[in-house]
């Protein structure tokens, strides 16, 4: 069977995949070498210097490919280092139409490293997609997409977005961090490159930092990969290795990622100590129906509101859990409480952060892989 038949949850074993060439290794060995020997200048078995390529980042890469239905992935040392190469096909003077509810870091490194060349950003509410034609002139180059937002969950419209980017002849990108391609691929969708922080679900066990690009036009693929070697901000073999191995359980894990999120959030919904619960798989959720139509399922992202609450009493209510670890980060089989006002998005500055809804008394959790019950328990008591 042809690989690009397979379903998706047996792309995740096999897309991409081939026992290794040597001695048959089922999972590709670590190749932990810098560089390769060659017979004579350029006389080499396809790989010539880990910068430029690595037979453990390769195999990463054409996984990534083949899960993201696209036809080039590329693999990099952190999420935040795949969005600065997105971010240097870019020249001075180009304009980025931003989603204005968005990864704390990503706004950092859109705002305090690439304005100073010259790159303009417009940060918009993006649900509303008319919001985003009003900001598209003739110099704007790239829209870019996080949806479901971090961390306010909300959820924006990949198909109009890309009739809209196809419509000005602007590239679309799309961080798909918090869907995964198990939940959704924005390529299928029109959007012309994704962006994941695999440290999060795809590697799936908080042991790794590590960023993902996968398009499908070759020519693009090529841009992209000489801002890899020629910027250098690629991943080593060990994490590549430590990624494909986790894409290899992230349906089953996903599966239950998303069973865990809807009980909690459920709960939380029902909790008379609650304000608000931002998860797309609720009803009440502003975005839902757009949700149900691009997603399989909701994901374990959920953010909730305590009535009444201030800075100090949303921190003492996360300090207080013990089953959920107090930690930055998200999409590992442990669950993890963070509060976003002081630390995942302590960059953006307050007004510019409340604007979007992530106020003092904001609380973000990522589900994990427990038993639903131990995490509803901790809540309880940690909530009081
Ligand atoms: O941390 P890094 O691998 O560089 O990825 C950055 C990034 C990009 N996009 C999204 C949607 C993200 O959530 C992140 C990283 N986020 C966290 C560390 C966090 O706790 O939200």
């Amino acid at each position: 069977m042809s690989q690009k038949k397979l379903k998706f949850n047996s792309k995740t074993i096999h897309g991409g995949q081939k026992p290794d060439k040597a001695y048959g290794a089922v999972m590709p060995p670590i190749y932990q070498t810098s560089t390769f020997a060659q017979t004579t200048p350029g006389g080499h078995q396809g790989f010539e210097y880990s910068r430029s390529g690595n037979p453990t980042r390769s195999a990463l890469e054409n996984s990534l490919a083949s899960i993201e239905s696209g036809n080039y992935g590329l693999a990099f040392g952190s999420g935040l280092a795949a969005m600065d190469a997105v971010i240097k096909l870019l020249s001075p003077g180009d304009e980025v139409i931003s989603t204005n509810d968005l990864y704390g870091g990503s706004y950092r490194i859109f705002k305090q490293i690439f304005e100073k060349y010259g790159i303009v950003f417009h940060f918009v509410g993006m649900q509303n997609v008319a919001e985003i034609e009003k900001k598209i002139n003739t110099k704007t180059r790239l829209i870019w997409v996080e949806t479901p937002t971090n961390p306010m969950m909300n959820i924006i419209d990949i198909k109009a977005v890309s009739k809209l980017a196809q419509k000005h002849n602007v590239l679309l990108a799309v961080d798909n961090t918090f869907a995964t391609p198990y939940l959704q691929r924005p390529l299928e969708m029109g959007a012309d490159i994704v962006m994941h922080s695999a440290t999060k679900y795809l590697g799936g066990h908080s042991d790794v930092v590590l960023g993902a690009l996968v398009v499908k036009d070759k020519e693009l693929a090529d841009q992209l990969y000489f801002i890899q070697n020629a910027s250098g901000a690629v991943c080593g073999p060990m994490d590549s290795f430590l990624v494909l191995r986790g894409i290899k359980t992230l349906h089953v894990r996903m599966q239950r990622h998303c069973e865990n999120g809807r009980a909690i959030a459920e709960y939380l919904q029902n909790h008379p100590k609650i304000e608000k619960v931002y998860w797309p798989g609720l009803e009440s959720h502003p975005n839902h129906a757009v949700a149900k139509e691009q997603m399989n399922d909701f994901g374990g992202m959920i953010s909730f509101i305590p009535k009444g609450a201030s800075y100090n009493d949303a921190i003492k209510i996360v300090e207080n859990l013990n089953v959920f670890t107090l930690a930055e980060s998200l999409g590992g089989v442990e669950s993890l409480a963070g509060h976003p006002a002081s630390m995942t998005h302590a960059s953006i500055p307050k007004e510019e952060r409340e604007k979007s809804g992530v106020v003092d008394s904001l609380i973000r959790l990522s589900v994990g892989i427990e038993d639903a019950s131990d995490l509803i328990e901790d809540l309880e008591q940690a909530i009081g």
